[in-house]
């Protein structure tokens, strides 16, 4: 008889924990934890040749098609090998990846870091030329935080513009808000992100707030080895009032 415990072991194993966990007399309706797994991939939140000219159609279509699906189908893989983390949310799962079965480590950091990087990358963008993209940021609270942690706009823009310039090879700049409530430029490897515990150095850890994809599949078809260029250009398609709702979220 097989004695390792099934997927649905688990399940009933973690609604039994969360019953027993429970203050309140519990009733038969009492669900299980959330199920998150497998991960999907959601369509892009606008057109793929909306981001015209800064980022080309193709670059879209590959990118999130290909790419992104990649590391969903990865990650999903991952879960499917090592069931057990399957009731955590994404979040969860890439803050926490030395927590989970070592077997998956590994895949999650690069795949679920894909998911999760990819997701908020879309989500930090939007149509050119529509109100709140590009320019400069219009709430004030974000106005304020951007200008207290690096002297003005253009001086933040400055400054995360050259993170993003100088990643050698593939890998990514973020805007975080830090523990202690500061604002931060940091940059990560691959598919790393400054949600994972452990992972990354503990000064590059914090929430992200914006967050710009350098690997060369994210420019290549129009830029080639310019990747100064395709900076320049990025920042006309950021999405500020997500940037503001992120960190408003964040303070919470
Ligand atoms: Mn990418």
């Amino acid at each position: 008889m097989n004695t390792q415990p099934t997927r649905r072991d688990f399940i009933a194993l973690s609604a039994s924990a969360a019953l027993a966990a429970a203050a309140s007399p519990v009733s038969a309706q009492t669900p299980a934890p959330a199920p998150t797994g497998p991960f999907t991939l959601a369509p892009l939140p606008y057109a793929k040749d909306a981001l015209l000219p800064h980022i080309d159609a193709l670059t879209m279509e590959i990118h999130h098609g290909k790419h992104h699906q990649a590391y969903v189908n990865g990650l999903n893989t991952a879960l499917k090998a090592e069931p057990a983390p399957a009731t955590k949310s994404l979040e969860e799962l890439i803050g926490g990846i030395l927590f989970l079965p070592e077997s998956i480590q590994t895949p999650v950091r690069n795949h679920g870091g894909g998911h999760w990087n990819h997701t908020f990358f879309w989500e930090s963008m939007g149509v050119v030329n529509t109100p709140g993209i590009g320019g400069e940021p219009a709430d004030p609270a974000l106005t304020a935080a951007l200008t207290k942690a690096f002297g003005s706009i253009a001086d933040f823009k400055k400054k995360f513009s050259e993170a993003a310039t100088k990643r050698f090879g593939s890998g990514w700049a973020w805007l975080i808000l830090k523990q202690d409530g500061t604002l931060a430029i940091v940059s990560t490897p691959n598919q790393d992100n400054p949600l994972m515990q452990g992972i990354v150095p503990n000064t590059d850890r914090g929430i992200p707030l914006l967050g710009l994809d350098v690997w060369e599949h994210a420019y290549y078809i129009t830029y080639q080895n310019k990747r100064p260029d395709y900076i320049t250009a990025w920042w006309n398609l950021v999405n500020w009032p997500t940037v503001a709702k992120r960190l408003a979220a964040a303070k919470k």
